[in-house]
Formats: C-alpha cells, structure tokens, sequence
C-alpha cells in the first residue's frame, strides 16, 4: 500500500479518486429500480385561451363559456349556467386520449357560481357501447362553494369496450352554475410486476386458496399478470351484485361478471360469487310493491319480494353453477345491536327470516356444486360473532342448507388482534361448518382525520405485523379455514380510498405500483427486503412451503426465499446499488449469450405513445453477467424513459443496458425484465431483431 507521501501513492490515489468519481456519474445515470415514476400527464385544460377547450355541454340548454370572472390560475375558467337537470354540465370526449385498461387520476378545480353558496359537485365518466350507455361516479358529492376552490381528485380505469368515452361534471342535485378550471388527466407508468417473487398461491398451496376481490380494471395488463401470478381464487368485488346483475326487473347484464369469470376459467382459478342478498347495491325497484310504491310489510308484498328472490338466485346462480365454488348467499344480516341480533333491512322487515331461507334453499337447487356462505364483517367483534353463532346454529337446526361462515376481516394496522381473530374462528368450530375469510384488507389508518399521500414507513411495518398475525391463525386453522381473500389486488385502487372518509389508503399487499410490499413478505414468512435490503439476485426464488406455511416459523435464513431484489426494496436509501452490484456490460460482458430469447410485448398503446414489457431469458449454458440489448425500431419510434433498465439510442437504434441490480441472467433459463415508454406515429412495428451482447435472440 503507497503511502500518501509517496509520488506513486498520489498518482495512486488521484487514480482511485477519478475512477470513483468515474464509477459515481455511472452509478448516478442508472435510474434507481423501481423508483416511484413521475405521473405523465395526457391533457390539460386551463381555458386561458378563451376558449372552451373541447369541453361542451351535454344537455341541450345549458351554457357552457369561457369566463373571466374567476380563475383558479391565470385569468379564466369555464362557467356552466342555465342548467335545467342535475346531470347538466360541461363534458370532455376522451375516447381517443385514453388507454383501456390504464388507471388515470382525474382532476379538477372547481367553485360555485357567484351567489349559489354551497353545491354538491360531483365527476362522473359516460362511457357507450353499441347503443348502451353507463355512468360511473369518478369523484363522488364533494361541497364545492362560490367562496373559493375546491378540487375534485379521483382516479377511473376504462376497462370495457366502448365506443364513446367523456368526463362531465354534475351537480347532485339541483341547478346551480358552476366554474370548473385546470383540470388534468394523467396516469403513472406502471412498474412490470415481479416475477420472481414467490406467488401467494404457492406459497399457501398446502393450506388454502388464495383470492382477490377484482373488477374488470383488475383483468387486464399489469394488474392482470399480477392477480394470475399470485392468486388462485377471485371474488366479484362488484360484478355478481344484484344492481349490477339485474338493474331492472327481469333484465339481466352478465358483461363484466362473465369477463371475471371467463378470465378465471382461463387461469384456472376458484371463483367466490359475492352476493345474492345485501342491503346495499340492490335496485330500488326490489323493494317497490306491484303499483311501484315502496313496500309495506303485507304478505302479498312478501310473496313478492321471495317470488323476485327466487326469480333472481334462479337466473345469476344458474348461469355461474359451473363456475362459482363459493356463494355469499345473504351478506350482512346481523346487527348485534338488535337483541334478536337481525338487521332491520327491508328485506327483514317484510319477510322476516325467510328470506335468508329462501336464498339458501334456492341457491342450494340452482348451484348445487356451490358451498353456500352466510358473510359478515366485525365477527371478531365477539357481540357480533355471538350473534352470528346463534342465527347460524338455528337455521342449521332447522335444515337451512348453510355451508359456512364468511369472515370478511376488514382491519387496520391496530386491529383486530390475532387472539382475537383466533376466537373468530375458534368459535365456530363446533357448528362444523366452513370458514373462509372473504374481504381482508388492512387500513393503514386509525382514525378518520388521519390522512397520508405516501403510506410512511413505520405504517407498512405495523400493517406487515396485522397481517401477519393473521395469518398466522389463519395457518393454525387451515383444516377449517377453506378460502382466504383480500379485497383488492393492490393499493392503486381500494374501497378505502373513499370510506369512511375520502384520502388515499394503502391496505394490501403490493403497492401503487403492483410491487410488493412489506405485508406481502411478512405474509410469506420471509424477511422484507425493504428493512434488510436487497439481497442478492437469485434465479429460482420458491420458498419451501412448509417452511413459510409454520406458524411459529420466523424467518430466517434458510427459509426465506431469497428474491431479486424488488423494486420497492430499492426505494429504501439504504439498499442504493452499490458499484460492485452493478455489472456493466463493457467491463466483463460474456462474449455470447448462446441461446437468448427475447419476449416484447407492448403493453399500452395511444395515439402517440406507447409502453412495452420486454423479457430476456438466457437460454445458454452460461450466466450472463451483464447485458446489453440492441435492435432498431423500423418507423420512427423514440424511446424516452426506461425502467429496469437504462436506455439510450441513436437514430433507430436503441441500446438498453442492465440496472444495477438485474444484471446477472441464470444459465439454462433465467431472466431478466425491463419495460419502456416511447413515442410513435403512424405505424409501430415491434423490431424484428434483437442482440445480447452482440448475439442474436429469437423471438418469443
Ligand atoms: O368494494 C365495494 C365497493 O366498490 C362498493 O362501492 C361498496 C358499496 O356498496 O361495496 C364494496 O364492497 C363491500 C362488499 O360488497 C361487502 N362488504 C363490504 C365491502 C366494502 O364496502
């Protein structure tokens, strides 16, 4: 070692300085994986060039202007005035803006008119198809004033076909004008999802079926890939309700519950119908008598409202015998409050318990392959649970063809406790019936005034230790547990968002960005990379199942899978590449890759734009340690971010480069993702050859 008085120790030492230095602007230039991406925002309108900028109105009496009369910034809005319905408003066509199946944020600032006061606003999407139009609620009743502004924030995937496609903006009721100014519409680019994290369903296959609560949103791209990655049983979350199913009597819309069901047959998973009966979601026509008044407890309305029961369990139960394993039959009955414990719906008031009965009996005729569940939330709660044991044991008794219990398990980081969750289960045990929990999810919040944009760190630990906890009862139970269920796929899109109060929420196990979160390793029985950081990259990531599934297994080294280091693990300072982790493809490339194959698919496309997942699997004999892939785009396409990856190119020639942490591809089969976004314009041919470090891949 030179000293530094030495001539050739600070030639030395100037050496290492400038290779650091050298080492630090690359290590600088390699995006961090799997840091948040910045939103791309498609459209703007700031009606500061006095127009309406697109926006009309969508009634045929309003007027819809450009105004100078209050502005959120700038000096001009777009007023609505001489509205004569509640639906009256300004409307924006958006059908060739959007991609199908991208998750947008909608926004926009908005205020009452001079002198209307208070209004009730709200942003909606009509979207049609072949004649058939629906609405969707973007932003619900939000207090706008003619004090100031207020901005309406919400986010809305277009999941269906459709051939017309607008944002609008409402009143609740009434006929107020109103201003509306700077409204966005963007998305986050979504992060591929990992694909060499252990999958949930393999991890619990020894103990239970895996679900997901799913809308069509859920169906499709990344989220797509990420329910069939890790789950093996999915739950309508909407879709099989009865508003959803038959809107009007006698008039049944299958659409969107065929496509979940056609995607789980597809993928070979169970399907849990959620629900026959609930008090909620149920057109107002079920409760109407036969001159379409509301109800009154006589029996001729009860035989109507069994004969529609029947009628309705007959048609949607029919339809999904084959499909659906599990059935909700009644969805929460119970009211611990009453001292007969039974809720006072409607369809109790006028039926009485019948028409649990009756849901059960029919429901049993039409899916007899189907176990039939009885679903409530808080059974934990041990007034409620008491409850639900005694109606439980009684219609048992009197021959009521019930299955099992559904324990829907929506909690926070706090509560409910594992003791707790333990005597849940526990109680029911001695009815011998099933029990599956149904809508698990895990609130990051406490309290209602609560209110966080990025969950903070120690909220996702708590969160991981609930879930865990859980699920360690859960793994306890497992020969009387037959179904475990999260409501949701990931903390893009919740229930929670918007109840009890409207403010983000982050309570399942991957992320915004589809990527897994601490929960998900707890859950697994694995340390989370996040606090421990990245570990090395390892090809086959397959925990062993019984090593995770045990109870009182904490993770340790031998029974942890060792995953590539996810992106989330990155985002922790902390676990920042380190040089050495970094192979460059120029310092100690393999020559030849000997057998790559390179799947390119793109995933979103719009009308100047477009993302594409790319998958590199070295087929060779040798690991690659380090790579760079080449082709050359055929028509102009330019490539302007990259993750995964770093990019750069040069006419039509792009080069993308390793990150730091996905250089090493396995020998005999292992991969390596990296995904991009880039414009295009008339034509977007996927490139027809590619090169790994100088050898050429197949295709596919
Ligand atoms: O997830 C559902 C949400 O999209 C609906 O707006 C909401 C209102 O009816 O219902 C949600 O699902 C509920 C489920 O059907 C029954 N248990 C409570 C769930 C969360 O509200």
């Amino acid at each position: 070692m030179p000293t530094l008085s030495s001539r050739a120790g600070r030639a030395t030492l100037a050496l290492l300085m400038l290779t650091l230095s050298a080492l630090a602007i690359v290590v600088a230039s390699i995006p961090t994986p799997g840091r948040a991406a910045d939103p791309v925002t498609v459209l703007t309108s700031d009606f500061e060039d006095g127009t309406g900028q697109s926006w009309a109105r969508r009634g045929t009496v309003e007027v819809v202007e450009n105004s100078t009369a209050v502005a959120h910034a700038g000096s001009r809005s777009l007023l609505t005035s001489g509205r004569t319905a509640s639906w009256n408003g300004p409307s924006r066509d958006l059908l060739s803006t959007v991609t199908r199946g991208t998750r947008y944020t909608y926004s926009v600032w908005a205020r009452a008119a001079a002198g209307a006061g208070s209004v009730q606003l709200r942003m909606s999407v009509e979207r049609r198809w072949q004649g058939t139009a629906s609405y969707e609620q973007v932003v619900n009743s939000t207090t706008v004033t003619d004090g100031g502004w207020t901005q309406l924030t919400g986010g809305y995937t277009l999941a269906n076909d459709a051939d017309f496609f607008a944002v609008y903006v409402e009143t609740v009721s009434g006929t107020a004008s109103f201003h509306i100014d700077d409204f966005s519409l963007s998305y986050l680019p979504p992060s591929p999802i990992q694909t060499d994290i252990p999958s949930l369903k393999t991890v619990f296959a020894g103990d239970f079926p895996i679900g997901a609560a799913v809308g069509r949103p859920q169906l499709l791209a990344e989220r797509g890939q990420l329910l069939a990655k890790h789950f093996n049983s999915v739950t309508a979350g909407n879709a099989m309700k009865w508003d959803a199913t038959e809107p009007t009597e006698g008039v049944f819309t299958y659409t969107d519950a065929d496509a979940i069901v056609a995607f789980a047959r597809a993928n070979g998973m169970k399907v849990r119908g959620h629900t026959f009966v609930w008090h909620n979601q149920t057109p107002a026509w079920v409760f109407n008598d036969a001159n379409g008044q509301p109800m009154t407890a006589t029996a001729a309305n009860k035989t109507l409202l069994l004969a529609r029961l029947e009628a309705h369990i007959r048609a949607v139960g029919g339809r999904y015998a084959d499909d659906v394993s599990a059935w909700d039959v009644v969805n929460e009955v119970i009211d611990e409050n009453q001292s007969d414990g039974l809720r006072r719906s409607t369809w109790y008031t006028i039926t009485g318990l019948d028409y649990i009965r009756t849901a059960f009996r029919v429901a049993r005729q039409v899916a007899p392959n189907a176990k039939l569940f009885i679903n409530d939330y808080n059974t934990n709660v041990a007034a409620k649970r008491d409850k639900l044991y005694n109606l439980v044991a009684q219609l048992k008794a009197e021959g009521v063809p019930i299955d099992g219990v559904g324990h829907q398990q929506h909690g926070n980081i706090s509560w409910p406790t594992g003791a707790e969750t333990d005597s849940m289960i526990a109680t029911f045990i001695p009815l011998g019936v099933e029990q599956q929990i149904t809508e698990m999810d895990t609130s990051i919040y406490t309290s209602s005034s609560e209110s966080f944009t990025t969950p903070p760190a120690d909220r996702l630990t708590s969160q991981a230790a609930r879930y865990k906890a859980w699920f360690d009862v859960y793994r306890k139970y497992k020969a009387n547990i037959t179904s475990v269920t999260f409501w949701g796929l990931a903390d893009d899109e919740t229930w929670l968002d918007s109840y009890p109060v409207s403010r983000k929420d982050f309570p399942l196990l991957f992320d915004v960005q589809l990527q897994a979160k601490p929960a998900y390793w707890a859950v697994i029985g694995a340390a989370s990379p996040t606090a421990s950081g990245p570990a090395s990259p390892s090809a086959s990531a397959a925990p062993s199942p019984s090593a995770s599934r045990s109870p009182s297994a904490s993770p340790s080294a031998s029974a942890s899978p060792s995953p590539s280091p996810s992106p989330s693990a990155s985002r922790s300072p902390s676990a920042s590449p380190s040089p050495s982790a970094s192979p460059s493809p120029s310092a100690s490339a393999s020559p030849s890759t000997g057998g790559c194959r390179v799947k390119y698919t793109v995933t979103n496309q719009w009308n100047t734009g477009f993302q594409a997942d790319v998958v590199i699997t070295n087929g060779g004999p040798a690991a690659v340690n380090g790579w760079a892939l080449r082709w050359t785009f055929a028509n102009g396409q330019v490539v302007n971010q990259s993750w995964s990856s770093t990019y750069a190119q040069s006419g039509a020639n792009v080069t993308i480069t390793n990150a730091a942490w996905n250089g090493a591809i396995a020998a005999n089969g292992g991969t390596a993702s990296f995904g991009f976004l880039s414009s295009w314009s008339g034509t977007n041919a996927k490139p027809a050859t590619f090169t790994l470090n100088g050898a050429t891949c197949v295709l596919g």
